[in-house]
């Protein structure tokens, strides 16, 4: 059976790229049957960067019942927040004895996370993609669907299942595979299209939240920056118009069609005419999602009971893994 690991941070809303990027494909592979799926919160994660308890904890019911809501079911899918299942952490010890500095120092993500003021960073966030290595391996995840943005980290993580397996002589992590699915593999900022969209920007301006009702969503993309330039009728015509490609990008994503043919229906009209259609679209698909989860986050007992269920169905796969990895690694079990 090929099984889905994959992961989300509960550091505020979940933006438009968070739902292009990776939530929509998962409920897709979700309803393939093909693979088994399991989904985190991963709060561990969150607090690399400084977290408020409570906001974080709120954050973690907000995450998952969005998940619930983009239509994620707990029933099928494995859904849980990482902090319950100690096993990540016992195996990223080990991980982390294997991965070099070297390594984590090529990271772009810590970079630009960690800014100029490197030294100030946490040393957590510096490990970060360890740490993400062991929840994806703690299950033996063989495919992990992802925005682009978390490629580097996954060829770490499949260095680091390799050196494993080498240093002990063992065939025992596969190596697991990146699916980086959709036409918008990497939503860009409203307000610089060189920029990811982000939760964590410090502009609300610059993304779409899930839970944007629909004059936000429109009040966002009608100030989201463009060009005064009409849309060009074929994709070429975008190579070095960012905030333009962003947007079509954006439109062909939610409609489910190719940039070609949305440029064959838009070319040659202004962003007066394609904003309040793009507008409606986004509406449209993330207006019934929002409406759920509020009435999901109406019922906090039920989404932390959901939580609790995912986190034992995770354990009972993760712990006879780390058990077998701990033995492999010589250390002695009572
Ligand atoms: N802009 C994006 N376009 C496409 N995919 C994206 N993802 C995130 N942003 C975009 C994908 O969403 C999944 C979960 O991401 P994450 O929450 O673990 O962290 P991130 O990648 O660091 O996303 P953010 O929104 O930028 O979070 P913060 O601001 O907290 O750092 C991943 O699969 C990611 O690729």
């Amino acid at each position: 059976m090929r099984r889905i690991f994959s992961g989300i941070q509960p550091t505020g809303n979940l933006t438009l790229g968070n739902y292009l990027g990776a939530i929509r494909n998962w409920v897709a592979l979700q309803g393939e049957k093909s693979y088994e799926c399991i989904f985190c919160v991963v709060d561990q994660h969150a607090i690399t960067i400084p977290q408020d308890p409570a906001e974080l904890k709120q954050a973690t019911r907000e995450v998952a019942a969005s998940l619930i809501a983009a239509g994620i079911d707990p029933t099928d899918s494995i859904l849980f927040n990482q902090s319950q299942v100690d096993e990540h952490m016992k195996l990223a010890w080990v991980l982390g004895c294997v991965a070099r500095v070297g390594w984590l120092n090529r990271m772009t993500q810590f970079k630009d996370k960690a800014g100029k003021d490197r030294d100030n960073a946490t040393t957590g966030l510096w490990w970060y993609p360890v740490l993400m290595a062991a929840d994806i391996l703690a299950y033996k995840g063989t495919h992990v669907p992802v925005g682009d943005d978390q490629k580097q980290h996954l060829e770490l993580a499949r260095d680091i299942a390799q050196a494993y397996n080498s240093m002990f002589g063992v065939e025992f992590f596969p190596l697991p595979e990146p699916q980086i699915l959709g036409a918008a593999t990497r939503v860009m900022s409203l307000r610089d299209g060189t920029k990811k969209m982000s939760k964590s920007d410090a502009s609300d301006m610059s993304r779409i939240n899930m839970t944007d009702d629909a004059d936000t969503i429109a009040n966002k993309i009608k100030k989201a920056k463009t060009d005064p330039e009409p849309l060009p009728s074929e994709a070429a015509g975008l190579a070095e118009r960012a905030e333009a490609r962003n947007l079509v990008t954006i439109y062909a994503a939610l409609a489910d069609r190719t940039v070609d043919e949305v440029l064959a229906e838009y070319g040659g009209q202004g962003f007066g005419k394609f904003k309040p259609a793009l507008s409606e679209l986004a509406v449209e698909v993330l207006g019934p999602i929002g409406a759920e989860l509020q009435k999901l986050m109406a019922d906090p007992a039920f989404i932390d009971s959901v939580l609790a269920k995912g986190g034992d169905r995770a354990r009972a796969l993760a712990k006879p893994i780390v058990e077998e990895v701990y033995d492999t690694v010589g250390f002695l079990r009572p």
